[in-house]
């Protein structure tokens, strides 16, 4: 099978705190499984996937970050030229919703100002966070809110697709 020529690249890049999900996300997104027992990845690792949405094939190449510790090094590389990004934190810690700032910053600051879609991530698991605050931060972020379970695969396509179409209609004035 010939693999159709993509209309448009872009690079989507994962960030928030180790352990919200953001490997198990790409990998039920990119392989519709769970990561096995291949480890934690040492800097980043990339993930392609080519997708047809509304007539257009996105080539979309997917960056996934290992260890947080790596981050500082890595986080002009890791963010520049990023199209768009994850926002993941976990329902059930609160201070990785906290972290979004420290996050969008290194994002911008190597970026620009891209699209973000924010990840509610294990909405198998009851909240600790208070949902009115989630949203709270969600609009003044103004980013779009996916709520996500990566385990049992609920709105992970919803994330990407979300983002995607983020990106392609640009950020209107
Ligand atoms: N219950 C639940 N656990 C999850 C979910 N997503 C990830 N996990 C678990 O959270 C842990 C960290 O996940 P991982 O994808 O490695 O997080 P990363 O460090 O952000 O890449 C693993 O034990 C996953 O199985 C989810 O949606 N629900
Ligand atoms: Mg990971």
């Amino acid at each position: 099978m010939v693999s159709p020529e993509p209309d448009f690249v872009y690079k989507l890049v994962f960030l928030g705190d180790t352990g919200v999900g953001k490997t198990s996300l790409v990998q039920q997104y990119v392989y519709d499984s769970l990561p096995g027992d291949i480890g934690s990845t040492i800097g980043a690792t990339l993930h392609v996937k080519l997708v047809r949405l509304k007539g257009a094939v996105y080539k979309l190449v997917i960056w996934d970050l290992g260890g947080e510790e790596s981050f500082a090094q890595l986080r002009e590389q890791y963010c520049s030229n990023a199209s768009g990004a994850f926002f993941v934190f976990d329902r059930t810690r609160p201070e990785t919703l906290y972290h979004m700032d420290e996050w969008l910053d290194a994002l911008f600051s190597a970026a620009g100002d891209v699209p973000v879609v924010m990840v509610e991530n294990k909405i198998d698991l009851d909240t600790v966070v208070d949902p009115r605050e989630v949203m709270r931060i969600a609009e003044q972020k103004a980013t779009r809110l996916i709520q996500t379970s990566a385990t049992e695969n609920v709105n992970v396509d919803l994330a990407f697709t979300s983002l995607v179409e983020a990106i392609r209609a640009g950020r209107s004035v």
